[in-house]
Order: C-alpha cells, then structure tokens, then sequence
C-alpha cells in the first residue's frame, strides 16, 4: 500500500521535510483553515497541492471534507450545503485530489476519556473509561435519561467517581471528550470556545426524535446528491466507522458493524462509494471480526487506516501497538486485493519527547514513525510472501 502520513497543513510542527526523510510517499491533508459547510476555492487546492508537491510528495488523500451537523440531521439549510459541498468536490476533481474520507458522525467525531493513558514502560497512549465517560453524559451534561445507557455496576461506580474527581480533572474531563480531539478535525467546538459544555448540549438538541433510520436515510440522500459529481472526476468517497463503534449519548451511529457497512455499500451501489476501512475504530466493537471484514470489503475501500486496539467486556478500550496479530491480517487482506491503496498509520504513542511539542491528540511524531516502521515491516513480509507464490 501507499506509505500517506496525516499531515494539517503548513502550520504542523512535523514538516514535510521530515516526513520525506522518513519514507513517506503520500499526504492526507485538509483545507483546514475553511470553515465547516463553506466552498473550498479552486486557488487554495492548488495552492497546497504545489507546496506539497514541492517536497517531491503527492496529496493522497482529502481527510476530512466535513459533512456539517444540518446534512446529517437533514435541517432545512442542507441542499444549500450539499450544493457547496458539491463544488468542493468539483474543485477538487478539477485538482486531481480524488480520494475523499468524510464521516457521518452526529454532534462528536471521535471520543476518548484520557488522552495521555500511562503504559508501564514510560509511554501514553489513548484511552476511553466507560465509568469516566459515563459520568461525562450523566453528572456534567445532565442528559436526560442518560443512566439507563449504563449498567448499574457502571452507575455505582460513576458516584464513587462523583465522590472524588477534583475540579481540575473534571475540566481535563471535558477538554479530552469535547474540545482536544474535536477542534482540529473541523469539529463542533474548538479551544476557543469558553462554555464548551452549553454548546455541545445544544448541539445534541439538534438530534432529538433523529433514530438510526432517519439518519440512515440523510445519508442516502447526501450520497445519492454527490455521485453524479463523483462520476464525473471517479472521486472517490470514503466513509470512516464510527469511533467507537457503538452507540453514545443517546445519539444514533450507524457505520458500527459488518451489517452497517454491508447497508450503506447496497443503499447507494456505486464503486465510488466506499469505505475508510478503519482497523483501530472496528477493532472497539466487540462485535467486529476486523480480519474479516477487512477481506470482505477489500474491494469497496479505497483508504485504510492502520492501528488497533484492545477492548473489554466493560466497554472500556485502549489503543495498543501497530505490530499486532490482528493488524498483519487485515494488511495481507489488502496488500493481496488491492496494493495501491493509500494506508495511514493512525494514532500513536506519545513518546521520546512528543508530550511537550502540542501535537494533536493521538498525532504524535516519534510514536506515528514507530508504527510506520512496523507496519513497513508487515507489508514487507507480505510482498515478500506474494512473490514466492
Ligand atoms: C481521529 C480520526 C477521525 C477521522 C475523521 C474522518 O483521529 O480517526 O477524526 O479523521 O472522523 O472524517
């Protein structure tokens, strides 16, 4: 597969420079600068694509161009918004940027509860705490009926957590849940925004009386509205799983499983809509065999994305190393079915000194570099497998 690297722009502190130097053959980038629902200009596609090609690098991929919240809760602005999104499109065909990852989220893109999770071996990791999560939805936001999402084991334990979280955790609490993981990825709410807690909650108030139905259908009708665009350039769109892959503050998720995925390929039947097949997001839901799938939908992805993590009974989960029984598998899926796809190694540690530099959430140097050497290491055994066939 393609060697891309997560890179946010002219701005990131890991340069292009440095990702050249560590074999990187192609960039997964955004418009980063425009905001969430607005027409990404022609000029400034260009503008990025030159400065990247510039190190002798490509733009692989588009991560992400952002569905806004009123497309997926279908409100009445959402043509206006399909229609620019559209243009964007076109833009970025006319570009040549053609692979496209999006999500279709509602309100929170991917969720953590600790962002810096120790390892014993001197490492953090990313991490998500049923209990801490659950006291999120029921002590801070107050949602409305939200325990009976939990188990009583879960509340008991909530109210010892109650009993004892420092104001300053609950505020690194919300931090990790609502605004470090979300506001570089387009999201709702970025750092600059003072009552992070108060707006979040109106943005779940966009969604009552939405069910996995009614947003299964604002999908078909956003896919549907953008294949012919797609036709025109073979763009290729991309949807990323659910992280986590199951269902969260009352909202309704609906890229969770093998059957969502099997769905929402069937609903709009066109090879140009396919998947980001995400191993670390499917890899949180017990009830995803990633190795399989993975082989299963080969031929409909057209971006992957490399990581894993463990998950426990109790909901919990924490992301763990790239070199991963589980992860060689659905590599050699790929690597067999179609090697010229663009993979990123997703996430990683922090460590040897990525605490101090600000990287995004989970968008460390050292550990990202670590991960792209094992994952080379895979895909190396594997060519190597393929040509003693
Ligand atoms: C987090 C990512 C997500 C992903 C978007 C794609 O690290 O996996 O933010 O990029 O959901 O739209």
């Amino acid at each position: 597969m393609e060697k891309t690297w997560r890179w946010f722009g002219p701005k990131d502190k890991i340069t292009l420079d440095m990702l050249r130097q560590i074999g990187v053959e192609g960039i997964v980038t955004a418009l980063h600068d425009i905001p969430n629902g607005e027409i990404w200009p022609l000029d400034k596609i260009m503008e990025l694509k030159t400065y990247i090609e510039s190190y002798g690098l490509r733009w692989s991929v588009v991560e992400s161009l952002p569905v806004s919240e009123a497309i997926k809760y279908g409100g009445p602005e959402r043509d206006q918004l399909i229609e620019n999104y559209i243009i964007s499109l076109d833009n970025l065909g006319k570009a040549g940027v053609k692979t496209i990852c999006y999500n279709f989220m509602p309100v929170i893109d991917w969720v953590r509860t600790d962002l810096y999770h120790p390892l014993s071996d001197g490492t953090s990791t990313l991490y998500f705490d049923k209990v801490k999560f659950a006291y999120f939805d029921c002590v801070i936001l107050e949602r409305k009926g939200a325990y009976q999402d939990y188990t009583p084991e879960i509340m008991e334990q909530v109210q010892q957590l109650a009993m004892t979280i420092t104001e300053a955790e609950k505020l690194e609490l919300i931090d990790a849940i609502i605004v470090k993981t979300q506001g570089f990825v387009n999201g709702n709410i970025t750092e600059k925004d003072k009552q992070p807690v108060e707006l979040f909650k109106k943005l779940l108030q966009l969604y009552d009386g939405i069910d996995k139905d009614m947003l299964r259908q604002n999908l078909v009708y956003f896919l549907s509205a953008i294949m012919p665009i797609c036709e025109v350039h073979q763009i290729k769109m991309c949807v990323h799983p659910d992280d986590p892959p199951f269902q969260l503050l009352g909202l309704p998720r609906i890229i969770t499983s093998a059957e969502d995925i099997e769905w929402m390929l069937k609903a709009v039947d066109n090879p140009l809509n396919g998947l980001t097949f995400c191993a670390g997001s499917l890899s949180a839901g017990l009830q995803n065999d990633v190795p399989q799938m993975a082989k299963r939908f080969a031929n409909r992805t057209h971006f992957v994305h490399l990581r894993y993590t463990g998950a426990t009974p109790d909901g919990n989960f924490m992301e763990v190393s790239h070199l991963n029984k589980r992860l060689i598998e659905v590599i050699r899926a790929f690597e067999y079915a179609n090697p010229s796809l663009p993979m990123r190694v997703d996430h990683g540690r922090m460590m040897l000194g990525d605490e101090d530099k600000g990287y995004n959430a989970g968008y460390s140097f050292h550990g990202r570099m670590m991960g792209l050497c094992q994952v080379e290491g895979m895909m190396a055994v594997i060519d190597d497998e393929k040509s003693n066939l």
